[in-house]
């Protein structure tokens, strides 16, 4: 039979089923530790010779459900959730590099993660370059021995710059197959890409977004092949960053990820019909959505986003002065950090997101004091275009 449609397997896929009483839901395990039928028993599960739980550190059915859910959306082997998007990345990152180690890494990135890789890992002797990803010549530059992991996001936050996934995977792994090729797919989500099928070994999210959904939640996943994957569950989180994701979290995503197709079909059509009104807008200098042809990434994007450009925006005014006014005379639109939910959330990149950036930094990375950045959300185009056009006559 054929592979079953995405919005099926996001419903269906790693689903448990409930023998004692038949919930259709998966129930919540608030539990810490599990009890075991005896010593032996206890033993077999810490020697990893007998399946089963032990203590929500280390699995717990309700974060195991949509560990394999996220596991087969992604198209990866296995998953391991985390208490956020950083607890993620921070978890992946220790399981890959230490010290005496190189990272390469593109040099626009969320704010936290660039922080994480400028100012963190490198005060425990982890070498990091950063570098643009787009141009593979400064990626076959940037490779050398010590080289355990390429790191970026595409699109990028908050620039939405692309990169080829499948030309980073060939240059990297050509370089060295043991080189962990890692992607932020937070921006994208598995609706629209699938960066292990274009031979990424790993993948991040900040589960906070797209994932989930609903703004109601932090939590984050790594899905990679299961070795690996192992690592991030019995190093990275259980020993290194502890970043456990709780079970209410657990379920407040499988709940999310019921209606992920609906939703993600709603913010690419919305981000599109939104790009097309912001590419019109005359106090609008420049718009950054990989769906529009006038866009640098769109031939790239258009081959590895394959069901729609997603519902992140990022585009340029004038000022600084002339991106507030218009922030602050939204009606409808949020002001807000944070992305992929129902609502409309618009913020201004360079002091909030990636106000961990100094400005020489912000400069090197494209992300200008007149950008602002848009996640379009669930609400009706036409409304959401009106109230940017009312704001849009205020400055
Ligand atoms: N990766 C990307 C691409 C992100 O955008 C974020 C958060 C993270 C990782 C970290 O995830 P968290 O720990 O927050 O779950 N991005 C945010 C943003 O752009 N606005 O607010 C948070």
């Amino acid at each position: 039979m054929a592979e079953k449609g995405f919005g099926t397997r996001a419903i269906h896929e790693g689903n448990i089923r409930d023998t004692q009483f038949g919930a259709l839901t998966m129930p919540i395990y608030q539990t810490s530790t599990f009890v075991f039928d005896d010593c032996a028993q206890g033993a077999a599960r810490f020697a990893g010779k007998e399946d089963g739980f032990i203590y929500t550190r280390l699995g717990n059915p309700t974060i195991k459900m949509v560990q394999d859910k996220v596991a087969a959306l992604e198209g990866g082997e296995a998953c391991q959730a985390a208490a956020s998007g950083m607890g993620a990345i921070s978890s992946c990152i220790w399981s890959i590099a230490g010290a005496g180690k190189k990272i390469v890494a593109d040099k626009t990135l969320y704010g936290c993660t660039f922080a994480l890789l400028s100012a963190g890992v490198t005060q425990y002797g982890v070498e990091v370059e950063f570098i643009d990803c787009s141009n593979m010549d400064e990626v076959k530059a940037a490779l050398t021995d010590n080289t355990c992991c390429v790191y970026l996001e595409t699109p990028a936050n908050p620039n939405m710059k692309i990169t080829d996934i499948a030309k980073i995977a060939e240059i990297a792994h050509g370089y060295n197959k043991d080189i962990k090729v890692v992607c932020d797919n937070t921006f994208a989500s598995p609706y629209c890409q699938q960066p292990l099928s274009l031979g990424a070994d790993v993948v991040v999210h900040s589960a906070t977004k797209y994932l989930n959904g609903h703004g109601d939640v932090i939590a984050g996943f790594v899905v990679g092949d299961a070795e690996f994957i192992q690592r991030v569950a019995m190093f990275g989180v259980k020993d290194m960053t502890g970043s456990v994701m709780g079970p209410f979290e657990a379920f407040l995503i499988l709940r999310g990820l019921k209606t992920m197709e609906v939703r993600m079909m709603r913010h690419c059509e919305n981000g599109m019909k939104i790009a097309q009104y912001l590419e019109k807008q005359p106090k609008v200098t420049k718009v950054n959505y990989p769906g529009l042809e006038s866009f640098p990434g769109h031939e790239v994007a258009a081959k590895q986003m394959t069901r729609g450009f997603g519902g992140m925006i990022s585009f340029e005014v004038a000022t600084k002065a002339e991106g507030e006014k218009l922030c602050n005379s939204l009606k409808l639109c949020t002001l807000a950090v944070s992305l992929g939910d129902a609502e409309t959330l618009i913020e201004h990149p360079a002091s909030m997101t990636h106000s961990t950036y100094s400005p020489e930094e912000l400069a090197e990375a494209g992300i200008p004091e007149g950008m602002i950045r848009l996640s379009c959300g669930l609400e009706n185009a036409d409304d959401i275009i009106a109230d940017l056009d009312q704001a849009f006559a205020q400055i």
